[in-house]
């Protein structure tokens, strides 16, 4: 099954919207196997986001995922990755399709609520390095029959 790091980034956490965004992604069929909240620290923030490194929104985006606590958690699925993404919507909240949770939630690019990886390799990339192996959890969820084919 592959895996993706998904963020709820301070806005979502600040605005109470933790329970709402995570039920979209337990709607979906998604199995959450890590799920912690932290406060990010500048290091870990300029790690996850170095591939933004030197765009003028750079620093703007490491103030942001920090100024509150972020809840992160680890979903398993078939194609993860892209069902997570098409379950946020896309990056500018304002062209987030209705029913997205950016769509739903969200008006600013820099107001966007949750993370999600781009793709399997970076998925693992993150997972590491935000979550230790001991923190994910294997196990089998009876109602799969009903999700998984
Ligand atoms: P993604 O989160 O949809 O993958 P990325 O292009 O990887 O989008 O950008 C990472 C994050 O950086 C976005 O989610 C958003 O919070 C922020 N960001 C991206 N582009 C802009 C921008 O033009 N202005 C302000 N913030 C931005
Ligand atoms: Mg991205």
């Amino acid at each position: 099954m592959e895996k993706t790091l998904i963020l709820i980034k301070p806005d979502g956490v600040e605005r109470l919207l933790i329970g709402p965004i995570v039920t979209r992604f337990e709607q979906r069929g998604l199995k959450i196997v890590g799920l912690k909240m932290l406060q990010v620290s500048d290091e870990l923030a300029r790690r996850h986001y170095a591939i933004h490194e030197g765009k003028p929104f750079f620093e703007p985006l490491i103030e942001y995922i920090t100024s509150s606590p972020v809840v992160a958690i680890v979903l398993a699925g078939p194609q993860a990755v892209q069902a997570a993404r098409n379950t946020i919507g896309a990056t500018r909240p304002v062209e987030a399709s209705a029913g997205t949770i950016r769509g739903d939630f969200g008006l600013m690019v820099g107001r966007n609520l949750v993370h999600g990886s781009d793709s399997p390799e970076n998925a693992n990339k993150e997972i590491d390095l935000w979550f230790n192996p001991s923190e994910l959890v294997d196990y089998k969820r009876t109602i799969d029959t009903w999700i998984l084919e």
